[in-house]
């Protein structure tokens, strides 16, 4: 009798000789087994692994985070009002790059209403929970309000379909532009809740579960989107997007990602995070 102990010892043990996620789902098909199952199988053997140390080190329990739909049959996903194409995912950490998110005229309407409305980037102050200008962060930034204006409106209902998370639940997208030079030093987007000033940021929709940048132009060079961790990038190509979840605020989830310098040209993006719950 193949228990699921029995299962997941087996993936695992491929995973630890080497084999990535991926690659052990084909002699699983070989043996029989349905794709989807495949792929379920060798994610949950995953997810009891990672949650295992996670309680023995003291790590808070994983939360529901936002999922594309359809996401690993890396085909296009309708996301209401347009087809998005899924270009790359990986697993851990879970990240997923998405082609064509924006038109080119959105891209336009966003970077000409945030353009004077630009402040030196603050990042949170995780002392105080209030938020002031960071080394790390050699941009400048501002945030729209949700539902600000009709392009705001368009897109954020774009992204609660492609993501099935709810609209209420991310906060106003924030518009960045990087010039010649700037970066953003790898850090991770959720709140360290062993930090003095977290409580305060959490009161209001609690943990910040995933991320998506959005790329509104492409840098003459540098600009990707980089995960040290995971030994990956992702090239800033207007249009495109990168989202990343986190289903708990801890390093475990090789979220760990940061902004390449600028080396010619500048870059324009459009973050939004999502909540757990809803931000208001
Ligand atoms: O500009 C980026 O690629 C980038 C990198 C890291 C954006 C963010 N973080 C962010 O908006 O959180
Ligand atoms: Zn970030």
């Amino acid at each position: 009798m193949t228990t699921t102990a029995d299962i997941d010892d087996w993936i695992l043990a491929r995973i630890r000789a080497g084999e990535s996620p991926e690659r052990v789902v084909a002699p699983l098909l070989e043996r029989g087994w349905a794709e989807q199952d495949a792929i379920d199988a060798v994610e949950a053997a995953i997810r009891r692994h990672l949650d295992r140390h996670a309680r023995e080190a003291g790590v808070p329990p994983p939360v529901r985070v936002p999922a594309p739909v359809a996401w690993n049959d890396t085909a296009a996903i309708d996301a209401g009002d347009r087809e998005v194409q899924v270009l790359a995912h990986l697993v851990l950490p879970q990240v997923v790059v998405f082609g064509g998110l924006l038109s080119g005229d959105e891209c336009d309407a966003l970077i000409e209403r945030a353009r004077a409305r630009l402040q030196r980037s603050r990042t949170v102050d995780m002392r105080t929970g209030g938020d002031r200008p960071h080394p790390d962060r050699s941009s400048e930034g501002m945030f729209f309000r949700r539902g600000e204006d009709e392009t705001v409106a368009r897109v954020e209902a774009r992204i609660a379909r492609l993501l099935d998370w709810p609209l209420e639940n991310g906060e106003g997208l924030q518009v960045l532009r990087y010039g010649a030079g700037a970066e953003y030093k790898p850090h991770y987007d959720y709140f360290d809740p062993q930090q003095p000033g977290s409580q305060r940021v959490l009161a209001r929709g609690g943990q910040r579960v995933a991320s998506l940048v959005m790329y509104l132009n492409t840098p003459a060079r540098g600009g990707a989107t980089v995960f040290p961790d995971a030994h990956f990038e992702v090239a800033a190509v207007r249009g495109n997007a990168v989202f990343f979840s986190y289903d708990r605020p801890h390093p475990m989830t090789r979220t760990l990602h940061g902004g390449a310098p600028v080396l010619a040209g500048e870059k324009w993006i459009a973050t939004k995070w999502l909540r757990e719950r809803r931000y208001d």
